[in-house]
């Protein structure tokens, strides 16, 4: 009696075990069906905002990083440490450049490339020389004083910083590129009054677009990033990036909507602004946008004064820019 009643229970509990085993398997064969199913669904990582807005910080510090300073040369210098701790493969082009007053410019480009085996690539640029002249300054007093920016310049380079920064922890699945360009804004200042010269606009990049740092350089898009860390700021759809690249300029706004960023990325049409996307465009022929900031009122008050400084830098916006560029990053297929 008592030797059938633990037979039954021996049966009855190994019963158990056998149909909770058969339901945690059913269970987990329903969840390999949902992981082998194709899907889009591609895990971006998270910018950090904070990470961006040190890497701006920090290159302020280093104080206006003019053409030709101690100042430029020495945040060269961390860029290039910085982007190499960031796991990438440097390519640095040193050249001298002619300034529109005739002064030789000691130009650094620097490019760190992300898995420079795949082929399909994507071209992130943002310039990381700052002005040498407040010549938008309301007191003509500034007009010869160069510019901090913070955001001019700095806010390219540190979102762009903190997207290296995350390529150095997970691989997409194209190559990329990140492209810190010189001599952007060396042009000619309002207060000149000589003759007009064409082109003293975008030095570094007219450079590259004709002397690329590898040959036969190809990248599927690229994307520029200028004055991307202003409070509120405004991207519209720039006039050259819809000429050129109409289709980046939906892929990125779309990226930015479906992240409920369209209070940054407006769906308008801006004006024409000559910047380092244009060689990319027209010399060697990368369909590239700019993410640029721009009102009515132009650039925003603190553009090419003394007050383009960390005070005019918001985390929001650098999260908007940032997340922005990862989405479209690791959404992209061969
Ligand atoms: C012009 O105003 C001609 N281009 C604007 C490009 C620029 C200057 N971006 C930053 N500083
Ligand atoms: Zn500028």
């Amino acid at each position: 009696m008592t030797n059938k009643l633990f037979s039954f229970l021996k049966y009855w509990v190994f019963g158990c075990f056998v149909m909770v085993n058969a339901a945690c398997q059913s269970k987990q064969t329903a969840e390999q069906v949902v992981k082998e199913t194709p899907t889009v669904e591609v895990q971006v990582p998270h910018f950090n905002p904070d990470s961006a807005y040190a890497y701006i910080q920090k290159q302020v510090d280093f104080g206006p990083r003019v053409p030709n300073s101690k100042a430029h040369r020495a945040c060269g210098d961390y860029l290039i440490r910085e982007m190499n701790r960031f796991g990438a493969s440097m390519h640095v082009q040193e050249t001298d450049l002619l300034g529109w007053d005739g002064t030789v410019l000691k130009a650094r480009n620097i490019i760190a490339s992300y898995f420079p085996e795949k082929t399909t690539r994507i071209l992130l640029l943002a310039h990381w020389d700052s002005r040498p002249w407040s010549d938008h300054d309301p007191a003509p007093a500034n007009h010869l004083k160069p510019v901090l920016g913070a955001n001019d310049g700095a806010s390219g380079v540190g979102v762009l910083m903190e997207v290296a920064r995350q390529l150095s922890l997970q691989q997409p699945t194209v190559g990329i590129d990140v492209f810190f360009v010189d001599m952007e804004d060396y042009g000619e200042p309002q207060w000149y009054q000589g003759e007009k010269k064409e082109n003293s606009w975008c030095l570094g990049s007219q450079y590259w677009a004709s002397n690329p740092h590898v040959p036969n350089y190809r990248a599927r898009f690229g994307i520029l990033l200028d004055m991307v860390g202003a409070p509120g700021a405004t991207f519209p759809k720039e006039g050259y990036s819809q000429r050129y690249a109409p289709h980046v300029v939906e892929k990125v706004w779309n990226e930015a909507k479906s992240l409920d960023f369209e209070a940054y990325f407006i769906s308008k049409q801006g004006g024409f602004i000559t910047d380092d996307h244009v060689p990319v465009n027209e010399i060697i022929g990368i369909p590239t946008i700019n993410i640029i900031h721009l009102t009515d009122e132009g650039f925003g008050h603190f553009w090419h004064t003394q007050d383009d400084t960390m005070e005019h830098i918001d985390k929001g916006t650098l999260k908007a820019v940032g997340q922005t560029v990862l989405q479209v990053i690791y959404k992209e297929r061969k």
